[in-house]
């Protein structure tokens, strides 16, 4: 860390990516006699040595149960996660703590509203508004609770391969019957980036609740929930430099005091009887069984540190990074990119003809680079564009346009192979 400290002085981009590369251990390795250049952030975003070695200190040092215990290394375990609870609230700018719920990733987040809110709130004929762009994981959770309440669920379109919302027809969908809108922020197959703070303003101003799916988001921008004014966001540890098996559900307060809970189990309790139980007040009502403690404090140390690069400066690296591979995937012939022209996020799309997704990724990780080809859990959305899968390069702050143009080469050789 004492790397990043010095990098608001320094001048050059290049000098600074190198230095933060050497956050990354993993990043420093050759992969099939080449050096890893790891283009799959998208799914999951490497580790700097600070989150590493915080888990590992804690493991070392702290490592207790949280809230029961009374002696020294409960007390510091419990510190260190509630710790986490609060930084958390202060890097989404969420009111309070309280409106905090660690979970163990996005896909849990929506499960636990879909669950708990919406089986209490839901009945038949009301309408679930997704849109069409979802991940899988905000899509069969209210598939489950509509086959539960006999709930409908419609879809904001998307308007083709260009991949934007077509919202033409947004206060039309806003209906009376509309309880929920749940919607993805950062699609992580097209790379748009959804104007949600607008979308849900409008759904405020009826009356319906609103969550965002921040999974794309959070590693990658600012994010501001008071801003957005959103009633639940979800996102995940292990996309923001984070450990995995922890994410992060906020709620607003005035909603989660009237959910029921989503588990039973320990801690999440204020008094147990043979027959009935009492819940713990928020966000511990939602919090059954032993949490975890570790990942808590690795996504603190991670949030420390995006924060010190300054979530601007990777927002504005992440798009240049796109712009720059855009740009240069453009001179392939026969390579079709889908998503936006401008105003991307730092995710590509592309199809190349004649040459199957999976094809592309394997033959470039011979090249020691690292792509993600398939559905990326869009099925409903691929066979809407006409497309069985693609082949997905998504950047972090760490990558460089030299792994660009290396992808750029390898696809260029990849052509010619199958073009004899
Ligand atoms: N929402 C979005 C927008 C996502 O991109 C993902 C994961 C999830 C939800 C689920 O997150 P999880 O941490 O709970 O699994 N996306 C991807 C991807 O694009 N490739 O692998 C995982």
């Amino acid at each position: 860390m004492e790397d990043t400290a010095v990098l608001s002085e320094i001048e050059s981009g290049q000098e600074r990516i190198d230095l933060i590369r050497k956050d990354f251990p993993i990043l420093d390795q050759s992969v099939r006699g080449h050096t890893l250049a790891y283009l799959d952030n998208a799914a999951t975003t490497q580790k700097p040595r600070v989150v590493i070695e915080a888990i590992k200190r804690y493991y070392e040092k702290d490592n207790s149960n949280v809230h029961r215990g009374i002696h020294e290394l409960s007390n510091r375990a419990t510190a260190a996660y509630e710790n986490a609870r609060v930084r958390a609230a202060s890097f989404i700018n969420a009111g309070s703590s309280k409106e905090i719920i660690f979970t163990r990733g996005t896909t849990e987040g929506i499960n636990l509203v879909a669950s708990s809110w919406g089986r209490k709130n839901l009945k038949s004929g009301d309408v679930i508004l997704l849109s069409e762009m979802e991940h899988h994981s905000n899509m069969v959770p209210w598939q489950l609770l509509a086959e539960a309440t006999g709930a409908d669920i419609c879809y904001i379109p998307v308007t083709g391969r260009e991949g934007l919302l077509d919202l033409s027809g947004l206060d039309d969908l806003l209906s009376e019957r509309v309880r929920i809108l749940s919607l993805i922020h950062i699609s992580n197959s097209l790379g748009t980036i959804n104007p949600v703070t607008e979308i849900c303003r409008k759904a405020k101003e009826k009356g319906i609740v609103t969550l965002v799916d921040a999974a794309q988001t959070v590693g990658h921008q600012p994010l501001d929930v008071q801003e957005i004014q959103c009633d639940f966001l979800a996102f995940s540890g292990h996309k923001m430099c984070g450990p995995t098996g922890i994410g992060v559900l906020y709620g607003r307060e005035q909603l989660l005091e009237a959910m029921p809970p989503y588990q039973g189990g320990g801690e999440m309790i204020s008094n147990v009887e043979y027959h009935q139980s009492r819940w713990n007040e928020i966000p511990h009502k939602f919090e059954a069984g032993t949490p975890n403690m570790a990942g808590a404090v690795g996504l603190y140390t991670a949030m420390d540190y995006l924060d010190k690069l300054g979530r601007d400066w990777i927002d504005e690296a992440d798009r240049e990074l796109a712009d720059y591979a855009v740009n240069r995937l453009k001179e392939l012939p026969e390579l079709e990119i889908l998503g936006p022209p401008t105003g991307r996020a730092g995710i590509v799309s592309f199809l190349i003809k004649n040459v199957h997704a999976h094809d592309i990724v394997t033959l470039t990780d011979r090249c020691g680079i690292a792509l993600r080809g398939g559905h990326h859990c869009n099925q409903p959305l691929m066979r809407k564009l006409g497309v069985e899968s693609t082949a997905r390069a998504s950047f972090s702050f760490y990558n460089t346009t030299q792994e660009i143009d290396r992808l750029v080469e390898a696809l260029k050789e990849i052509q010619k192979f199958f073009n004899q």
